[in-house]
């Protein structure tokens, strides 16, 4: 069995070859996205084993996913193949500077048909890890059911359960709904990992450590809070918070995917019993290579090239 089970919607992402808004560029690559599925891709690739719970549609998008995630080395074994419903994608912008815009394509998809039934019928035994984002929570009623259903039977096999919010108010019915949704799933899971900015918005605390104070207060074990090019702030239930300093790097190309990547360096930390405060450093640096890369997930480090960034940092 794998060490982490992860469950969300896969995606094509269609990356563009120039700045500009949709209308205005001419070519784009493909590749594949989606919260979750980056953070496996970034698991698998420092050689930990992940399974993906999701749903495709049996179409040409679904089978380009799947047979990239076979590719990287992710356990697909529990991705379902709906013929009634099509796989999702979205398109980005190149930005000078900021974060792009996406443009779903992924109304009623594949993945937004999770169910609590997925859950049931995925093995957890032996997994250590149920990595969470709120991106499955908001597709739709069913996948936050999905979720639920996840985090209890997580529980129930003493799993630690990591949930990143990722709020995409697009997805969302209002920002009251997403609020209570996210907070209510968040105050669920063991560890939390906001983003400086959405974090402020979940909880309408000032910094970081009032954003980790409410999640502690509501029973969370341990909250590490984004700080971009800063870094981090962990604070766990009974200690002190300390601030672990992120990396530099020569050029920011994509913003996309760096909470991703933290999130796969802390679950791959943890994996390694490492001390929480190293884990949030690999997450530094992790978040710090992805934003070198216009891709979701492509740069996700190997073990060789994250240990020579860790040591070196960049060139
Ligand atoms: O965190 C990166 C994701 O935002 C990206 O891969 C696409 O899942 C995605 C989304 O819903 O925006």
């Amino acid at each position: 069995m794998a060490e982490v089970i992860t469950m969300g919607e896969p995606m094509v992402v269609w990356i563009p070859q120039e700045v500009g808004d949709f209308t205005s560029v001419g070519s784009f690559s493909k590749g594949i996205a989606g919260a979750e599925l980056n953070v496996a891709v970034g698991i698998v690739r420092l050689q930990h084993s992940v399974s993906y719970l999701s749903r495709v549609g049996e179409d040409v998008f679904g089978e380009y996913i799947a047979h990239e995630m076979r590719k990287e080395g992710i356990d697909t074994s529990s991705i379902l193949v709906d013929p009634d419903h099509l796989t999702g994608a979205y398109f980005k912008t190149k930005v000078l500077s900021g974060d792009p815009s996406v443009h779903y394509l992924r109304k009623n998809s594949a993945a937004s048909c999770m169910s609590p039934e997925d859950v049931a019928n995925t093995d957890f035994s032996g997994a250590r890890i149920l990595h969470l984002t709120g991106i499955a929570a908001a597709v739709s009623d069913s996948c936050m059911n999905a979720c639920q259903a996840a985090v209890k039977k997580a529980r129930a096999h003493q799993m630690l359960v990591t949930f990143d919010p990722n709020i995409r108010p697009a997805l969302w019915k209002s920002e009251a709904c997403m609020i209570r949704s996210l907070n209510e799933l968040a105050c669920c899971c063991d560890m939390v990992m906001p983003g400086i900015k959405e974090g402020k918005q979940l909880t309408g605390r000032e910094d970081a450590e009032g954003i980790a104070d409410f999640y502690l207060e509501q029973g969370v074990q341990c909250v590490i809070v984004k700080t971009g090019a800063k870094g981090a702030y962990l604070k766990c239930a009974g200690k002190a918070g300390i601030s672990v300093e992120g990396f530099k790097v020569s050029e920011i190309v994509d913003t996309v995917g760096a909470g991703d990547a933290f999130a796969a360096g802390v679950i791959t930390g943890i994996l390694e019993d490492l001390p929480l405060e190293e884990a949030v450093r690999r997450g530094n640096a992790m978040g710090a290579i992805m934003i070198t890369s216009a891709g979701d997930n492509d740069a996700m480090p190997t073990r060789e090239v994250l240990q020579h960034f860790m040591k070196e940092g960049a060139q």
